[in-house]
């Protein structure tokens, strides 16, 4: 989708420190980070956030959480982390593109 952020980084057309690539999905460490590790998650489908998501998806949310998996074992996350998905306004998301922020690295606060 043009003027979106999340597909251009996708793309390859906007530079980012990517960690993980497949047909499905890109990985790449968050520019704003809020724990020791924080990277983030992206189907290369445009979905507008988890609202939009549907059953045809599931085989994909699966593919997602097998990668985030994959990646907080690979980072050494291995005393637990954090995936969250902001969707709209009230819950500050700020790129309209579904994304899941990966947190983890020290004690997370509560
Ligand atoms: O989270 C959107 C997140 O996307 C936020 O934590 C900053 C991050 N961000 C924004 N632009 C970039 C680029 N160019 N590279 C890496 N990370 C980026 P939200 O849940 O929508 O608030």
């Amino acid at each position: 989708m043009e003027d979106c952020l999340f597909c251009m980084i996708a793309e390859g057309k906007i530079p980012s420190k990517k960690l993980y690539e497949d047909e499905q999905v890109v990985a790449f460490y968050d520019i704003n980070p809020q724990a020791k590790v924080h990277f983030l998650v992206v189907p290369k489908k445009h979905i507008t956030s988890a609202a939009a998501l549907t059953e045809e998806d599931g085989a994909l949310l699966g593919h997602i959480f097998a990668v985030i998996a994959k990646l907080a074992a690979e980072q050494g996350l291995e005393n637990g982390y954090r995936v969250i998905s902001n969707v709209g306004e009230d819950a500050g998301q700020t790129v309209k593109h579904l994304h899941f922020h990966v947190l983890g690295g020290e004690k997370l606060p509560v």
